[in-house]
């Protein structure tokens, strides 16, 4: 009896991750003494790294008065003032109103004003003082980013759906933070294993804590068709019905993509559609035999090779059904990309790929999309205003490098997203469970330590758009593979595509990384404990 007591007690530990939390946090959760004096998070200690900190002196602290106060505000801020009170009510317990008078106490969320013009599209400036924590940002995206460092400002608890008693101090100074790049997009493969909605939302959810503004949807591949295209039905009703290893698979009606869309707005960040052509297609071959060369529609593929499957490039019908597929995506999707893949067609001959392409990307153009292509695509001149999405690494052969330099020298943006350094279903090392090893194994310092700037040899630095954290899922099937792979990878392709060079450390960095840990425990978050960290026993 007493045993299966212990038994059931420790299971609970585990089941909250208290058992790895730091310290300082589990001080922070009793409301302890040295909880009270625990010093606040330094304005450093922020994932990504701020572009610019002064520290001050006294902290301002959250309390049961304290109003979050919106003054004059937009719909819009109040969106993001109600977000930020979503997130601090539960833990905290104080009513937090939020408030549309103006005054110098509290959290203040405002927009525009003086000097905010320099803070660009998504930048922002944290003030903390005794008085207030002050939030502004020439645009709403900058005021969430804001309220992103916000949230890590105050104790991992705080990220707890339930009443803590921490004392809920963030430090006295000023934070001026832009980003170094436009584009931190983090890509989910939902074609080899399907997500569900609620699963998207969770992954956007990460992603946004690190102030990523794009996902990539890589939504068709050879084991599913994951988007409903009215006028090819079957592509969705047979062609998602089943995913790696056969299982159910899935697919999303027009109506759920909208609402992720809508869900990852909310968060700022922009839809990346992704129809992969003309390999990666069996889901679509299976579904309509009028697709193939030879009219017999093969039978649908749950197993994990890729590269042998191709679109028929002679057939007048293959640009007919890109054209409805694309015209229904487009009319979809709000952001001004659509993704067209690619990649890996080693079943489509180097003349059928060129002829293929050519004809291809101007149906995109058409419906007033630009078009991102993995960057085999610069086996032709990829499309006005068009962006390249790099995936080599480190035996990608110098020929293909230079390949794609060039395209970036003639106007082509870049996407850097090596599979060596950014690809988190990459094993961490050879006992990894999960995940391929087809790039090498990825360990953490390897995943953080690379410059986008310097790492494409011969691209312009104006061509270099960001970063990307793709998830392939061949292995990966829930919230736990996913978080696995994710953490403690996904934070530091952030920080590569946010923070300044000069901010780049892996010595501080790794000490950064390891305070993470306890707010992931406080959000459930499953994490790889690389020994590479110094996570706080
Ligand atoms: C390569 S990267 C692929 C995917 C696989 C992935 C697995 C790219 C454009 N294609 O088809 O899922 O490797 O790591």
């Amino acid at each position: 009896m007493r045993r299966s007591r212990l038994f059931c007690s420790l299971l609970l530990v585990a089941a909250t991750g208290l058992s790895t939390a730091g310290a300082q946090s589990a001080a922070a959760d009793r409301g302890s003494p040295s909880a009270r004096h625990a010093k606040p998070i330094a304005l450093d200690q922020v994932i990504p790294a701020p572009a610019s900190v002064k520290p001050g002196k006294d902290p301002y602290t959250i309390g049961g008065r304290t109003q979050i106060r919106v003054p004059g505000a937009s719909g819009e801020v109040r969106r993001v003032a109600g977000y930020l009170a979503d997130l601090l009510r539960p833990s905290t317990g104080y009513p937090l109103p939020v408030t549309g008078k103006d005054g110098r106490d509290g959290i203040v969320l405002r927009l525009g004003g003086k000097d905010t013009k320099a803070l660009g599209a998504e930048g922002y400036r944290l003030t903390s003082t005794r008085h207030a924590v002050t939030i502004t940002a020439a645009r709403p995206a900058g005021l969430f980013h804001g309220v992103q460092t916000l949230r890590q400002l105050l104790p991992p608890s705080v990220e707890k759906r339930s009443k803590q008693h921490s004392p809920w101090k963030v430090a006295g100074g000023t934070i001026s933070d832009t980003p170094r790049y436009g584009y931190r997009g983090g890509m989910i493969d939902v074609s080899r294993h399907f997500f569900t909605v609620d699963q998207l939302k969770r992954y956007i959810d990460q992603l946004a804590l690190y102030k990523y503004n794009k996902l990539h949807l890589h939504l068709t591949d050879d084991q599913g068709w994951r988007l409903q295209i009215n006028s090819w039905p079957r592509l969705a009703s047979y062609g998602g019905s089943t995913q790696v290893g056969g299982g159910p698979g899935g697919y999303y009606t027009k109506a759920q993509y909208r609402e992720i869309l809508r869900y990852a707005a909310s968060r700022y960040m922009e839809v990346i559609p992704e129809i992969d052509t003309p390999g990666h297609t069996q889901a679509a071959l299976a579904s309509y035999a009028k697709l193939n060369c030879n009219n017999i529609a093969p039978p649908i593929y749950t197993g994990v090779e890729v590269g042998f499957s191709s679109l028929c490039v002679p057939k007048k019908v293959t640009y007919e059904f890109l054209d409805d597929v694309f015209r229904e995506v487009a009319a979809l999707t709000p952001g001004p990309y659509l993704h067209i893949g690619g990649d890996e067609a080693h079943s489509t001959s180097h003349a059928d790929y060129v002829t293929f392409m050519n004809k291809v990307q101007p149906l995109v153009t058409k419906y007033k999309k630009k078009v991102i292509g993995w960057h085999q695509l610069t086996a032709v001149t990829p499309a006005k205003g068009a962006a390249v999405q790099y995936w080599g690494y480190d035996k990608t052969p110098a020929k293909e490098r230079e390949q794609v330099a060039a395209a970036a020298r003639k106007g082509a943006g870049l996407i850097l997203s090596p599979a060596d350094r950014s690809y988190l279903d990459m094993k961490y090392t050879k006992d990894t469970k999960l995940g391929k090893a087809w790039a090498g194994y990825v360990e953490v310092q390897r995943s953080y330590d690379w410059d986008p700037a310097t790492y494409l040899k011969g691209a312009p630095q104006k061509s270099i758009m960001g970063v990307e954290a793709p998830i392939w899922t061949e292995t990966l099937s829930t919230n736990q593979h996913l978080d696995y792979m994710t953490f403690p990878r996904m934070p530091g392709i952030a920080e590569l595509g946010w923070s300044p060079r000069s901010t780049h450390d892996w010595n501080t960095y790794k000490h950064r990384l390891a305070s993470q840990a306890p707010r992931w425990e406080a959000m459930g978050f499953d994490y790889y404990r690389s020994p590479q960290v110094p996570w706080r026993k």
